[in-house]
């Protein structure tokens, strides 16, 4: 048994997201010498239920997007809190976190200030140990690499509005291994560079998750692309490599329709957006679809799982925002099957570990996800092996914040095995 770890000091300061804004770093120093340091990402699709991230709002400074305040709340308020406590107590850490808060979006601190110390204690703890991060979370459970879904085309905000689509996505469902998922991955990203610049368009602008940004005429043409360049990279579309969805539908939803700019003048009815993707997962091998309705539209949630529930994974994301009531009313109201997972949503380490279990528990799948806004941490690569969630969303294969998961993957795979992989699973087995 290591004895306990007590925290000394605790530092944030403000650094860089991939997006060139400034975000909240903090570093954990414990007696005896164990590190820990994390960054904690941003998103730009973000759900109105999220934990709220703090900006300091100085237009002066980064346009108003500046986190001094969220870092000297770090400094001054919660780290004299926590000096002297075992590093590993991180259910008592992030409960006395939340506390010192005292509101139930984080909004006074601000979940970026929290979420860094949560996440740092993790890695300071895991270095007291002198194991790897995803080992000490694993804690009992069977570590396993996830499946990578990974970004082919941006769309939505992610990529200046030119589809209203938000991601199309491949999932490499024939892979036996993370490494093979991952060089599949390449080899069709590479063919739809050759396929776009083919078809005329712009094959290599990147959007902010370094998928493709073309100036498409419609949402399907995004899909019959991707499905092209499957086939052009030599792959069996819907048996090697499927594809998914992140129609992100809350930022096209107003008034209780869904309104489709990049089709001039559409508004679509719920009933008719999911009749809609029903007659794209018909036409096209697409297998998972994220936020297919909008965050509030419960209503709508009922109706497409109803149509698409035994056929697809259905993820909520700005849906369930990583959180314990709201995933728990999806369960219970058989809302979706599946639980996009963002730390930042929720704010703390421990509370996303609940989230992931408690959607294991119900048989629904958790897809560990990176936001837009990204850097060079890798904690959630750890994060998606230690609890076995089966599915990792990270981005394309191209932008180094996207990189540095993809491979720690690699590094995390050479240590467990080849065969400790989670393999696709089609909905319902
Ligand atoms: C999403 C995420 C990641 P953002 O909608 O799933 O792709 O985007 O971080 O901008 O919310
Ligand atoms: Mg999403």
């Amino acid at each position: 048994m290591t004895a306990t770890a007590r925290i000394e000091r605790i530092h944030a300061r403000q650094v860089l997201d991939s997006r060139g804004h400034p975000t909240v770093e903090v570093e954990v120093h414990c007696q005896g010498g164990a590190f820990g340091r994390a960054i904690v990402p941003s998103g730009a699709s973000t759900g109105k239920h999220e934990a709220r991230e703090l900006r300091d709002g100085e237009a002066e400074h980064f346009g108003g997007k500046g986190v001094l305040r969220a870092v000297s709340h770090v400094n001054t308020v919660l780290a004299p809190a926590l000096l002297g406590r075992d590093v590993s107590a991180q259910r008592a850490i992030d409960r006395t976190l939340c506390e010192l808060d005292g509101t139930p979006d984080k909004s006074r601190l601000g979940a970026n200030a929290i979420l860094g110390i949560s996440l740092a204690c993790a890695h300071a703890a895991a270095d007291a140990q002198g194991v790897p991060l995803w080992r000490y979370l694993a804690d009992d459970r069977q570590p396993l690499l996830p499946l990578p879904m990974v970004n082919l085309i941006s769309g939505g905000l992610h990529a200046g509005g030119n589809l209203d689509f938000q991601d199309f996505l491949l999932l490499p469902i024939g892979a036996r291994s993370y490494s093979e998922a991952l060089e599949m991955t390449v080899r069709v990203y590479r063919a739809l560079a050759a396929t776009l610049a083919r078809h005329g368009f712009e094959g290599v602008l990147v959007g902010d998750e370094g998928g493709f940004g073309p100036k498409l005429q419609h949402n399907e043409q995004a899909v019959q692309l991707a499905v092209e360049a499957i086939e052009k990279a030599g792959l069996r579309p819907g048996h090697d490599a499927a594809l998914a969805l992140d129609v992100a539908s809350t930022h096209f939803y107003r008034n209780g329709s869904y309104h489709l700019h990049s089709t001039v003048g559409v508004s679509l009815t719920a009933k008719e957006l999911a009749d809609t993707l029903l007659h794209w997962v018909t036409k096209y091998p697409i297998l998972s679809i994220e936020d297919g309705m909008a965050e509030d539209d419960w209503e709508g949630w009922v109706k497409l799982t109803s149509v698409l529930g035994k056929k697809v994974q259905l993820i909520g994301d700005d849906l369930f925002v990583t959180n314990p009531e709201r995933v728990k009313r999806g369960i219970a109201e058989g809302v979706a099957n599946g639980v996009l997972i963002k730390l930042n949503q929720i704010g703390t380490l421990t509370e996303t570990l609940d989230v992931i279990h408690l959607a294991q528990q119900a048989g629904y799948r958790p897809v560990i996800s990176a936001r837009s806004g990204e850097t060079e941490d890798a904690t959630i690569a750890d994060l998606a092996v230690a609890t076995g969630a089966g599915q990792i969303k990270i981005g394309s294969v191209a932008r180094s914040e996207r990189l540095a998961k993809y491979n720690q993957l690699l590094r995390i795979e050479e240590e467990l095995g080849k065969e400790a992989f989670a393999a696709w699973r089609p909905v319902g087995s």
